[in-house]
């Protein structure tokens, strides 16, 4: 690695150990991004939450607040699986978690615009999937202020969680941590970001247009919330059979 490169990295890990929250810069080019929304063109949605109605991105019923792509819809998709893989990010999951990751969650999310209050993956929480945990954020849509902002609270994964994990209203979040400690944030398509998702966050609900977002997650141990059904892989790239276990074989 170039000496440029690999203090990079050095920086991304003490970011990702101090604040939670890392800047990856920009993950995707406009013409991966545009292989990737052609891939992904009249496929089912499944609406995230209580309701399990499916739909396409055309035909969104009234109401919606966010959608998930398939599993095998998005390993379909160009790009995805390389990226989930690169060895930059690998080894940052490495050395965050503290051994070879287990890549145990990919998805791909529609957040839809609406003006009310979010709820659930919309309101401040911290998630609790394993003892340590990373995940990779990568906007596919252009993301400013009414674009539904992942919003993080810096320092808050270095913070006891309450033994039953509960979401915080803004105000709350405000209140116990100031307001310099709450990064929104936005970025074109492309742009990745990282987050140690324990610490308190938020997906924003969008006001103005939707937002797609792809999210990787690597963990020590498969999330035993999931049922896991790894699907055929035919793709002619080659990956380390232990990290993607639980997604392909
Ligand atoms: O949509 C977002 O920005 C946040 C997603 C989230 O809260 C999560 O993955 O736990």
């Amino acid at each position: 690695m170039a000496p440029g490169a690999v203090r990079q990295a050095e920086d991304i890990l003490e970011a990702l150990r101090v604040f939670g929250y890392a800047s990856l810069g920009m993950r995707f080019t406009k013409e991966q991004l545009a292989d990737i929304h052609e891939s992904l063109a009249g496929k089912l949605l499944e609406e995230n939450g209580h309701g399990k109605r499916c739909f396409t991105l055309e035909e969104v019923p009234p109401g919606v607040r966010m959608a998930d792509y398939r599993l095998d819809d998005i390993l379909d998709c160009p790009h995805i699986l390389q990226l989930a893989n690169d060895p930059a990010l690998l080894t940052l999951a490495a050395r965050y978690i503290g051994c070879k990751p287990t890549l145990s969650a990919v998805g791909m999310r529609w957040s839809f615009p609406a003006q009310c209050e979010g709820e659930g993956l919309q309101a401040f929480h911290r998630d609790s999937d394993d003892w340590r945990f990373m995940k990779v954020f990568v906007y596919l849509t252009d993301v400013d202020e009414g674009g539904g902002p992942h919003v993080y609270v810096k320092g808050t994964h270095r913070t006891r969680a309450p033994l039953r994990l509960r979401p915080y209203s803004d105000a709350e979040v405000k209140t116990a941590y100031g307001e310099s400690q709450v990064v929104a944030t936005i970025g074109p398509a492309g742009f990745a970001f990282a987050a140690d998702t324990y610490g308190i966050h938020k997906g924003t609900v969008p006001t103005m247009r939707p937002r797609l977002l792809l999210q990787f997650q690597y963990s020590i141990l498969p999330v035993y919330m999931y049922r896991y059904h790894p699907l055929d892989y035919q793709g002619a790239h080659e990956f380390d059979p232990y990290i993607n276990r639980l997604i392909f074989q």
